[in-house]
Formats: structure tokens, sequence, C-alpha cells
């Protein structure tokens, strides 16, 4: 095992690690920023290092700086969260030319299933279901519109390099088609740096579900059950529930094993989410995979009882998964609510600066994680999630009771939050049926 790790984040993934790291008796360094010199994460951990100033590029986002802070401490590993260099392959690449255990896949791995058409090519191997499209990457014009035309309108055409909503046009008719095309090369071309494109029929109404898989350096992969984050704004996840409501159980197994067959197919070792969409005949349809620990790995872990980050280190430490598929069981219902210091009112403004009152709310089956307490100073530079309220009971109404009693509790000022949003979704009768589809907390706050 590691003695020493590299903490290459901030806030409460920082925290979540060190959390995970000194149960195992290793050491933590952690890299910070100027604006970051008063983060609480800090005291947590062995070591700190400054890497720059506040803005991310000058400092998170500096491979160089991270290396040589680990070259410094001598770490034996870097854990680098998510966001940020966590799904640059680049830097997993250059952690292994140092000699340095990058806490994640390999940066092939990484590669294959970070570019969507290489990942489709996988995953058709892998019979994940995937949406009628292109098969790979769209090469002429006329074969795209011969495609669209066999599998219907409306269409969209997405980036191979984009993700997370960048590089995708929907188009209803052949001629928005041609125009899509040219424009979403042309842009992921200048975004990516590289133009490949794909076609997919176009899912209006759906569901944002998601698989958690862990893969080892042994060839094994196991998934940990599915999540559901389709409270979303502009991609923006704010609340995710695990395991996904309503969903048939021979439908669950079918697509969660077919998404640890395709993470143990790309040789991966590591925590890696597969994302579907799911339409209302709960037919399923990947989106993309992601390469790290996720935001909402918490709910994953209340519900199966799985430390996810402390999985993510043994793994990258050579250790084989300790679970068969069989020896993972989801027990309860667990929900997340991402609380930012954003105003709601005002289309989600940010609102740093100094965080006078802030107490949480504890009890039976309530987890906070976070990285502020009062007087803290929220700074402008980082996303705005100042922390993620976490509740696991018996049953699905159960939680939604008890994250409601919770967001109650939640007391922080004078900065505005997520909080009263909240508690609206969790009195909402949409939410309390389960049926919240991908663009209905955006059709919410319209209303
Ligand atoms: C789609 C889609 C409908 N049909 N693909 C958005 C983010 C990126 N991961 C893929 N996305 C979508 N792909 C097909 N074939 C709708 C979306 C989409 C979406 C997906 C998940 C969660 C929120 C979303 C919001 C808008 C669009």
């Amino acid at each position: 095992m590691f003695s020493r790790i590299l903490i290459a984040n901030r806030g409460e993934i920082a925290l979540r690690i060190i959390r995970a790291a000194r149960e195992m008796g290793i050491e933590t360094v952690c890299v910070y920023s100027q604006a970051d010199r008063e983060g609480p994460w800090l005291e947590q951990a062995d070591q700190t290092v400054c890497i720059g100033p506040g803005p991310a590029t000058e400092s998170y986002l500096r491979i160089d700086r991270i290396i040589s802070a680990a070259e410094i401490a001598n770490v034996d590993a870097i854990h680098p969260g998510y966001g940020f260099l966590a799904e640059n392959a680049h830097f997993a690449e250059v952690c292994r030319d140092c000699h340095i255990e990058f806490i994640g896949p390999s940066p092939e791995a990484m590669g294959t299933l970070g570019d969507k058409i290489s990942c489709k090519r996988m995953a058709r191997a892998a019979k994940t279901p995937l949406f009628p499209g292109s098969d790979g990457a769209i090469e002429e014009e006329e074969e795209a519109v011969e495609t669209a035309a066999k599998i219907g309108y409306p269409v969209i055409v997405k980036a191979s390099a984009g993700g997370g909503g960048r590089g995708m046009r929907i188009a209803h008719n052949e001629g928005a088609l041609r125009t899509s095309i040219a424009a979403a090369r042309q842009e992921a071309e200048s975004a990516f740096g590289n133009g490949a494109v794909y076609l997919e029929k176009f899912l209006e109404r759906a569901r944002h579900v998601e698989i958690q898989v862990l893969g080892d350096k042994h060839g094994n992969a196991v998934h940990l059950f599915d999540r559901d984050c389709s409270s979303q704004r502009r991609h923006q996840k704010l609340i995710e529930e695990a395991p996904a409501p309503a969903i048939d159980p021979k439908k669950r197994d079918a697509v969660a094993r077919s998404a640890a067959d395709l993470v143990r197919r790309a040789d991966y070792a590591g925590a890696a989410t597969v994302e579907f969409l799911m339409d209302q005949d709960q037919n399923f349809y990947m989106l993309e995979v992601n390469t790290r620990v996720q935001v909402e790995h918490p709910v994953t872990e209340l519900i199966t009882g799985i430390d996810i980050v402390k999985a993510t280190i043994r793994i990258a430490a050579g250790e084989p998964l300790p679970w068969k598929q069989r020896d993972i069981k989801i027990s309860g219902h667990a929900i997340e609510c991402r609380i930012n210091a954003e105003d709601p009112d005002r289309n989600f403004a940010p609102q740093p600066g100094r965080l006078e009152r802030y107490t949480p709310p504890g009890g039976l089956g309530v987890r906070v994680d976070s990285h502020v307490r009062a007087g803290y100073m929220i700074p402008p530079h980082y996303d705005s999630m100042i922390g993620k309220l976490i509740v696991h009971a018996p049953t699905r109404p159960e939680a939604i009771a008890r994250m409601r009693s919770a967001l109650t509790e939640f007391d922080i000022a004078p900065n505005r939050t997520t909080i009263p949003l909240h508690r609206r979704i969790m009195d909402s009768a949409e939410f309390k049926a389960a049926n919240v589809e991908i663009h209905a907390i955006e059709q919410m706050l319209k209303g």
C-alpha cells in the first residue's frame, strides 16, 4: 500500500480523499492555490504545498507544478478527485513517466473511453445498449443524411471529444442536419482540436440514469448499481439518488452488467460511471463514460456500503477487487442535494464572499460532505458547490422526508444557496412520483 499520496484537488473532494487516506494509514499532501490559503480542509492534510495563484489555469490545472510538488513531497501516488485534471490522459501519462501512480485508469483506458466514438465502438462489442445512429464518425455528409432518414428525425450531432453537453446540435430536418454537421465539426475542431462528430437519434423525453462501476488491474469489474441524476439545470446536476426509482429489476440487472462488461473490456482500473438515457418504456441508451470518481458517489456508497474512494486507492495500489458481483446488494434509498452558493432567483448567480452562519444538519442517516465552516470566505475562482447533503433511509418516501427535514435544519447565511430550491423540489408531486425527466427542473423554474 502507498505511504503518502498527493491530492490534486480542493474543497469537499479533497477532504473526502484525506478522510479515506487517513483511515487507511496513508499520509496526505494537499496542493492549494493562493485563493485557498485558508481552506479548512488543508488543516486535515499532513502536508500542504502552494502551487500558484487563484485561477485554476495557474494552479489546479498546472501539471508541471503539481508534479513538482509530488516530487518534493516524495509521494507514491496522486489522487485527482473530479474536475480539474481528473480526466486528462496526458496528466495520467506524465504521472506514469515520473513513476508516480495515478489513482485512476491508465492513459490508454482513459483515452479509449473518453473519446465517445471509440467508447461506442467498445460498447457495441460489450452489448451495452446504444442509440441508433452513425457507425462511428460521420465521414460523408450524404451518408449521415441517409442514416438520419433511416432512423428518423429529430437527430443529434455530437463531438467525439465533447462531453457534458458541449459540442451538441439537434436537427429536425435534412437542411438543419447539413448545417449542424458543418457547425459541430468546426466547433469541435476549435474547442477540442478534434473535429470528429457522430450522429444519434435524439430522444426528447428521458431520464438520466448512470451505472457506477469499479475495475481492477487484474481484469475484474463489478457494478454498484445505478443512480438517477435527472434533476439538472444546464448540465449541472442538482439532485442525485440511488437506486434509480421504479426500474424493472431485470432491466436494471441487464444494463448494469453490460456497463461492467464495457469497463472490463477497456482494461480499466478505478471508478467509472457509464451514463445512459432511459425512455418511458425503460429502454436504455448509453451516452458516455466518465473516467473518475463523481460528485454523486456518496449515494452509491450509502446503498451498497462500499467506500468508493478507498476502493480507488486500493485498486491503484494493485489490490484485486474484494467482491464478486453477487456480494453487492442494494440496501434502502439515498438522495443527495448539491448545496451551491448560488441564487436560484437570480439565474443561479454565484454568491461568493464570507459565510457568517453555517450550521449543518445531523441525525440518523444524514451525511454532510462539506469543506466549509462559519467564517469561511468562498473564493470566486471555482465552482459554487459548498457541500453535499446526503440522506439514507429504508425507502424512497422516507428518504425524501429525511431530506426535507435536514434541509430545514441546514442554516446558512448571508449567502443565497440552493437549499430553498431543494426544499421546493422535495415537496413537489413530480419528484415524489419519481417522474422527473431531464428538462423538468428547467420547466419548474420557468413555471
Ligand atoms: C442526448 C440527448 C437526447 N438524445 N443524446 C447532454 C449531455 C451529454 N452527456 C449528452 N446529452 C444529451 N444527449 C440523444 N441521443 C439529450 C442530452 C441531454 C441531457 C442528457 C443528460 C442529462 C441532461 C441533459 C440535458 C439536455 C440534453
